[in-house]
């Protein structure tokens, strides 16, 4: 079986390729990314000549492309990533936002039609649901929470799951959706704020904190949501969305001190800056139905995985100083002549 996985240079694609060519040994891959300014083939490196992989750069826009590439593959089964994927970005700059989050996905699910795939899987965000307020605890989203964004990011994802599900309805396209909370470990780019703290420390560099650093966020080690999406794969029905996360609520403060702390950092290179526009204020994710449904529960706890990613970039400092030195544009070019 042949999966085509956009986006696979980045965080958590790179993590969900590294996850299928191990727990599905028969399979093969194609990867589709256009190394961005958020792709890094390096991360890929690994894999690169094995024959059950293949990369291929490619923009997801760019229509005649991704459908002679779906003629060419036949892939049984879609999994999207590709997105550009930070808010403050979207704050700055929406119209990419509108045309790889919306208008690429559009292409990849008229290339799936075409060639009638299996599945369509689109990875799509809690950040569709907008936010809750800090004073009510007892609430979290659940698939039926009302769609009610943000920001030019969450609206752009919001709107490609609202595409994707008229796809199921008015094609009949067996498409699935997951919508996860915040995600941490290995490879994620450092303008995220897990990864941006850790460098920062690593310099005895200022760590800009929004606000109060009072938001909340509901974490989920990477590896976590890529055994998600490889159940919801599976197992999962067709038409249905699945929210995934594991009930581990922190506030962005309190993330900052503990990187500090592991790191033998002073807590006294906290600055507090201007908060982001349309901040919202905290997220919680319901994740009964993909539990109930197929069985996924998260495997690892936030103390060990925070610990494990803070290791890994202690230990992986050549990956993301390459990307603060900008060295690794040059890298992309030359493996991508390579592959
Ligand atoms: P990322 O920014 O690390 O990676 C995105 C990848 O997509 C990069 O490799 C980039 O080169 C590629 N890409 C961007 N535009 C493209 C285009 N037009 N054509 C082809 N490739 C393109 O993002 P991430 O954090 O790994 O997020 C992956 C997906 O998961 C996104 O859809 C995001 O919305 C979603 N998501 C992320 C989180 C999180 O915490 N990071 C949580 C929930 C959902
Ligand atoms: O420098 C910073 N200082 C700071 O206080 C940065 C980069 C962030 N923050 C705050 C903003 C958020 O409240 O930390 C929190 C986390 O910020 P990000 O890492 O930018 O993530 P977030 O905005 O929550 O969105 C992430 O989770 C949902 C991903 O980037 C999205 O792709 C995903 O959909």
């Amino acid at each position: 079986m042949t999966y085509l996985i956009t986006g696979g240079a980045g965080f958590i694609g790179s993590n969900f390729i590294f996850h299928m060519l191990e727990a599905h040994p028969e399979d093969r891959i194609v990867c589709v990314d256009k190394l961005t300014y958020a792709g890094n083939l390096a991360t890929l490196e690994p894999v690169l000549d094995n024959p059950r992989f293949r990369f291929v750069r490619m923009d997801i826009c760019d229509r005649e492309a991704v459908m002679a590439l779906f003629r060419e593959e036949k892939p049984e089964v879609v999994v999207n990533f590709a997105a550009e994927s930070h808010v403050d970005r979207s704050i700055e700059n929406p119209g990419v936002f509108l045309e790889t989050n919306i208008l690429g996905t559009g292409v990849l699910m008229d290339a799936s039609r075409a060639a009638g795939v299996a599945r369509y899987h689109q990875v799509s965000t809690d950040e569709v649901y907008g936010d809750l307020p800090l004073d009510r605890p007892d609430l979290f989203f659940t698939e039926e929470t009302p769609l009610h964004t943000s920001s030019p990011y969450s609206s752009s994802k919001a709107a490609a799951d609202l595409l994707a599900l008229s796809y199921h309805r008015t094609f009949g396209l067996p498409v699935t959706i997951s919508r996860c909370s915040n995600n941490y470990g290995p490879y994620q780019f450092p303008e995220k704020l897990i990864p941006l703290m850790i460098s920062n420390c690593l310099h005895d560099r200022p760590l800009p904190v929004y606000g109060e650093g009072l938001n909340v966020r509901d974490w989920l080690y990477v590896e976590d949501h890529c055994i998600a999406i490889d159940r919801i794969l599976q197992d999962g029905r067709v038409g249905q969305v699945y929210n995934v996360g594991g009930h581990n609520e922190m506030r962005n403060i309190d993330i900052v001190r503990l990187i500090c702390r592991e790191l033998g950092k002073p807590v006294s290179l906290i600055t507090y800056v201007t908060d982001r526009k349309g901040h919202d204020m905290r997220y919680a994710i319901d994740p009964a139905k993909i539990h109930a449904e197929l069985g996924w529960l998260p495997q690892t706890r936030f103390a060990d995985g925070i610990v494990a990613t803070i290791h890994w970039y202690l230990e992986h400092r050549d990956w993301w100083e390459s990307i603060l030195s900008g060295a690794y544009r040059e890298t992309n070019e030359a493996l991508s002549v390579r592959v």
